[in-house]
């Protein structure tokens, strides 16, 4: 079992139980995609498998897991919410590299500069946070163009020990997409067109920033080339402009 495997199959468990959970179409090619990196006997293999669902309330559920070996393995978990919820992005980038574990989890806002939007959205999570924190400390440098893209919540850390990343990470992705799904749970259609306009535009400026600055867009294109590369992130990973203007209907 690789590290991140656990996360993915609590994920998936959690959600079956909470949520009207539907598949949502992986275009051909990349439900699996192997290639054979290094040489001689650092070669290996290097396998990313894709998961989507979609739910009444959330437009793309989406995982990609990237396994070759111990010391390459990703799973990047991110939810996006159907256009009529203001709803927070659930964002998780689980990161092991040669160089360490890197990990990202956060509820991330729609609006992180509106005072009340934080208050709805966080403190629901504040509590969760702060007994996650002191475990998993601030891992440092972090792009100051992403800022805006977190909220008060984010847990950012690079765990020098795998131990680490099995409990204390794991106890904290779980606690905090069990939270989100209390907000999926108690959120309320927007109807008003000038919100419904503010959370599109909102949706693509994060969604447009993560395609653009997509932190594994190296790594893809030296296992899988630049044409799969491309096209796995803007025709799934970050599918919401392929997807529109169906997606902007909805509740319309
Ligand atoms: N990150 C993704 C997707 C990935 C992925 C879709 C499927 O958004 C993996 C794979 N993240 C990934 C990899 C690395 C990172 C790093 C492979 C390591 C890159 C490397 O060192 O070569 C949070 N992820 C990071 C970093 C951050 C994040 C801050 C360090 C980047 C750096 O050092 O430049 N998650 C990431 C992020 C947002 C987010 C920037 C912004 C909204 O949600």
């Amino acid at each position: 079992m690789t590290l991140y495997q656990p996360f993915l199959d609590a994920a998936i468990a959690l959600m079956k139980n909470r949520l009207d959970l539907q598949s949502y179409p992986i275009p051909e090619g990349f439900e699996l995609k192997e290639a054979t990196v290094g040489k001689g006997k650092n070669q290996d293999e290097v396998v990313t498998t894709s998961y989507a669902f979609s739910s009444p309330k959330l437009r793309q559920i989406r995982a990609a897991h990237v396994q070759g070996g111990n010391s390459l393995q990703v799973l990047n978990f991110v939810i996006f919410p159907q256009l009529n919820f203001d709803l927070p992005f659930f964002g998780a980038d689980l990161v092991t590299l040669p160089g360490g574990h890197l990990i990202a989890l956060d509820m991330q806002p729609l609006f992180g500069g509106d005072a009340d939007y934080q208050a709805k959205y966080t403190a629901p999570i504040e509590q969760i946070f702060q007994t996650h924190q002191p475990h998993l400390p601030w891992g440092g440098d972090f792009p100051e163009e992403a800022k805006q893209f977190f909220s008060p919540a984010f847990l950012w850390t690079r765990p020098k020990e795998t131990e680490v990343v099995e409990t204390r990470v794991f106890a904290a992705f779980k606690d905090y997409l069990s939270a989100y799904l209390d907000l999926v749970d108690r959120a309320e259609p927007v109807t008003d067109s000038a919100k419904l306009d503010s959370i599109l535009q909102a949706q693509l400026r994060y969604l447009r920033y993560r395609a653009e600055k997509d932190p594994a867009r190296g790594m893809f294109k030296r296992f899988y080339g630049e044409e799969w590369t491309e096209e796995y992130i803007h025709g799934f990973l970050f599918d919401l402009e392929r997807k529109l203007p169906q997606a902007a209907t909805i509740g319309k």
